[in-house]
């Protein structure tokens, strides 16, 4: 029997005794003591007769046996669907009914407003709850730990993370066996992973940086986690001292760098800080150098590909910039209208291709055509230039997206949200620069003048629809919005005007 990611990743590490994460309370689970619970839960999905190829989809809080989920899917040959414990019941429904998944896992205190949907879309719920409790717990409690690992092959699913669009749907991103391995090994190795390295983990769990390019990483290395529920300030610069290396998005070290504790004394012991999911400041890369004598490590990925360029281990780190092609990895800049690959300095869009690319979007084949060359390279939507050192610089989007915190947020969802509402004729949602965020969200509407328009009660109303990072930090009416030619509406002027409103 072959299961391709769960040999090369977990199976090695059965009667491991070493450590695996290290919890808030000094409690510790070892890697064997860890695969015992991701055995039990294998043998519950048997029992639940889930088969190959089934959807799990996840919505639970961040625990060590929240993860173990995670390598059961693996074990069992499932696909493991996780999803932000911040959606919303509507938005659960998308997932379930787009996917199709089995089985539901949720907290608890979400039963009574998910069994509804579950029931209408034939998919069982089972609950985990942060504190390690719930149905999964209770029904796995006296079974074997020991499960033979299913059958897969390179090119089997491993998991479905789902990816908004420009057009407001959500995307289920294919990601297989080989996706995932070739990634976690080409890391280790680029970034110097080993079994000394701790790694402090204050990421969540339901996207590739947290789940995969933390997780896999380390179980690839033999080292440890640090897992740390969410990132709170005082928590993380309490546990730097137990850790080697820390991955983040960008607030993370913005907010570091804002605490009374946080100086070279505190990190001089650790090996590496590693940035990605949001662009990093170079004034963020100057002044953390400034603290704490560490350049931190700058890297570009995406859920449909995972990590794709990064700034050199050994070599020069260059402020602002993503780095170098990871190696296996191609990368191109083209003419967003032509498709031609454009000379070096030029500004462009971004494709990559490698064993690391997706194989497409859950049964959506147009989209998959329209960003999945035949050439195997992926249309990223970012907008890039190379040059002669061979150094990547994402300068900008080619596609309409905001980044908050490391949460990618699609105006067209929001807009149509909006589109809908009573006195609204119509809407433009965009980023504007935020000092913590990155980026926040605002709403500017053009307002149906037969009608009247309360904008708290829009608030009130688009949020029972979105996840609350999602929801404008501010509405703002106008009295149209600014088009060019060809009728499409101009966010750049807008981000112009309104990009240093008071939120
Ligand atoms: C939380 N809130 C946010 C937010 N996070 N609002 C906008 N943007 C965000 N990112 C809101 C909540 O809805 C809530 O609103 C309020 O802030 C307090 O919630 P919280 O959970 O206590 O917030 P906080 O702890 O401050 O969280 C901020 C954060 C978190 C930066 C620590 O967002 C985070 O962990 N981000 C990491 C995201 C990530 O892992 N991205 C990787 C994607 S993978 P209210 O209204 O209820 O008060 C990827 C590929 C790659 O991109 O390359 O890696
Ligand atoms: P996601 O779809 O959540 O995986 O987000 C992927 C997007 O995050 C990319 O397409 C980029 O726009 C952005 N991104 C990730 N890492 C970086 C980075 N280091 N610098 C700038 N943008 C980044």
């Amino acid at each position: 029997m072959v299961n391709k990611l769960f040999d090369s990743l977990f199976k090695k590490h059965k009667n491991n005794p070493d450590c695996f994460l290290k919890l808030i309370d000094e409690k510790k689970i070892n890697y064997d003591e860890f695969l015992k619970i991701s055995g039990r839960f294998s043998n519950l999905f048997k029992n639940l007769n889930l088969t190959p190829n089934d959807r799990v989809a996840v919505q639970i809080d961040k625990s060590p046996e929240a993860l173990a989920i995670y390598v059961a899917c693996i074990q069992s040959g499932l696909i493991f669907l996780p999803l932000n414990p911040a959606y919303t019941t509507n938005e659960i429904s998308y997932f379930l009914e787009n996917s199709g998944a089995k089985l539901l896992i949720c907290s608890e205190r979400n039963y009574p407003a998910l069994i509804e949907i579950t029931t209408k879309y034939t998919c069982m719920l089972e609950t985990l709850n942060a504190i390690g409790t719930g149905s999964v717990i209770e029904k796995s409690k006296n079974l074997s730990d020991d499960f033979t690992a299913v059958d897969r092959g390179g090119n089997d699913l491993a998991a479905f993370l789902y990816t908004s669009g420009t057009t407001g749907r959500s995307k289920g991103a294919m990601l297989t066996h080989d996706n995932l391995l070739s990634n976690a090994e080409t890391l280790v190795d680029y970034w110097q992973f080993t079994k000394e390295d701790t790694l402090l983990h204050a990421l969540p769990i339901f996207h590739t940086h947290g789940l995969f390019v933390a997780t896999n990483i380390t179980l690839a290395a033999g080292g440890s986690m640090v897992f740390l529920p969410k990132f709170d300030l005082d928590l993380v610069i309490r546990n730097l001292p137990r850790s080697t290396t820390m991955m983040g998005v960008p607030t993370f070290y913005t907010r570091l760098l804002t605490h009374t504790r946080f100086d070279k004394k505190l990190t001089e012991h650790i090996r590496l800080f590693i940035s990605g999911s949001a662009p990093l400041l170079a004034e963020t890369h100057t002044q953390f150098k400034k603290v704490t004598g560490h350049r931190i490590l700058e890297r570009y990925g995406m859920t449909e590909t995972n990590m794709n360029t990064s700034n050199p281990y050994n070599g020069e780190r260059r402020a602002g910039t993503v780095g170098l092609p990871l190696p296996g990895i191609e990368v191109k800049i083209t003419d967003t209208n032509t498709g031609k690959a454009l000379p070096v300095g030029e500004i462009g869009e971004l494709e990559v291709k490698g064993p690391n690319v997706f194989k497409g979007y859950w049964q959506m084949p147009e989209k998959t055509n329209e960003e999945l060359r035949d050439n195997g390279f992926f249309i990223t939507g970012d907008l890039a230039q190379i040059d002669r050192d061979g150094y990547v610089t994402i300068v900008g989007r080619n596609k309409d997206l905001i980044i908050s915190g490391g949460f990618n947020i699609y105006p067209k969802e929001i807009e149509l949200l909006l589109d809908d509402e009573y006195g609204v004729l119509e809407s433009a949602v965009i980023g504007i620069p935020n000092a913590d965020f990155g980026e926040s969200v605002i709403g500017i509407i053009v307002h149906k003048e037969d009608e009247n328009i309360d904008l708290k009660q829009i608030q009130i109303n688009i949020s029972k629809s979105l996840a609350r990072f999602k929801l404008p930090r501010k509405l703002l009416i106008i009295s149209e919005l600014p088009r060019n030619t060809m009728g499409k509406v101009q966010k750049n002027i807008l981000r112009e005007k309104f990009g240093s409103v008071d939120l």
